[in-house]
């Protein structure tokens, strides 16, 4: 059976409000299809005025299957606290940690994400204010599971969506660090994930109500070939064994 790619992007004004995307059997792209226009017209940040939904075939020889990380919570009462516990992790793959701190609380609508050089400091990607798109993800559907896939409930859908991207990003060898704050206002938890540690959670990265949002991938700049490609057009699934 063929697999597809269902892509929603939604955007207010030029402004990008929300994006999703999903891989899956034929069967089940018009009930995604419905469910993301959906969700794209109840987005907190705002009523769009354009939504794309693509769907396209995807390859199923062009897979790759890779695990979701282990996850865990760090405990933060505030952004002082938070910004202490990510530099705590990433200090291990970056000198410049802090100037990689002050990068993802400081960019807003991108996107993408920021390529950050671990031994310069350095931003690497092509288009700033864009950043670097990781799509064509999904999480394996668990077989046993009657949850309708057309039918995440959205708070669902954010943590599994951000450890699916999570676990794309990190499975590629040039990526050291990914640190994520979200854009909505009114969702203040963040994360940070590597190889090692997993995907960490860490309540009240930014202060509610604020705008600011984005990801930084802290990276290996001599095993960057092949890392964009990988991030913007390898489908992967995510999960499956556990
Ligand atoms: N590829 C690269 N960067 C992206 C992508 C993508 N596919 N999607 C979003 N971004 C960047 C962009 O700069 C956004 O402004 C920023 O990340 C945040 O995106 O366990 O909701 O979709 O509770 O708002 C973390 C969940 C949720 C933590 C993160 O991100 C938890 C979230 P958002
Ligand atoms: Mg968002």
């Amino acid at each position: 059976m063929p697999l597809y790619s269902v892509k929603m992007r939604a955007s207010l004004d030029g402004t990008h409000i929300s994006g999703a995307e999903r891989i899956v059997d034929a069967a089940d792209v018009s009930d995604v299809c419905a469910a993301m226009s959906r969700r794209a017209l109840a987005h907190p940040k705002g009523c769009p005025d354009t939504v794309n939904v693509t769907v396209r075939e995807v390859d199923p020889d062009a897979i790759v299957r890779v695990p979701f990380l282990p996850w865990d919570a760090a405990e933060c009462a505030d952004e002082a606290e938070a910004r202490e516990t990510v530099l705590g992790y990433i200090r291990a793959c970056t000198p410049h940690a802090e100037a990689a701190w002050d990068l993802v609380t400081s960019v807003r609508n991108m996107r993408g994400a920021v390529l950050f050089d671990a031994a310069t400091g350095e931003r690497l990607e092509p288009d700033q204010a864009r950043g670097v798109r990781v799509t064509n993800m999904d999480a394996v559907r668990i077989a046993d599971d009657d949850h309708a896939v057309a039918e995440r409930t959205p708070a669902k859908d954010r943590v599994t969506e951000a450890r699916v991207l999570a676990a794309k990003v990190a499975h590629h060898p040039a990526v050291l660090a990914e640190v994520c704050i979200s854009d909505d206002p009114d969702y203040t938890t963040g994360y940070v994930s590597t190889k090692d540690i997993g995907y960490v959670r860490i309540p009240n990265m930014k202060p509610l109500g604020s705008e600011i949002g984005g990801r930084v991938f802290i990276v290996d700049a001599e095993q960057l070939e092949g890392l964009i490609t990988y991030l913007e057009e390898t489908p992967v699934l995510v999960g499956g064994d556990e």
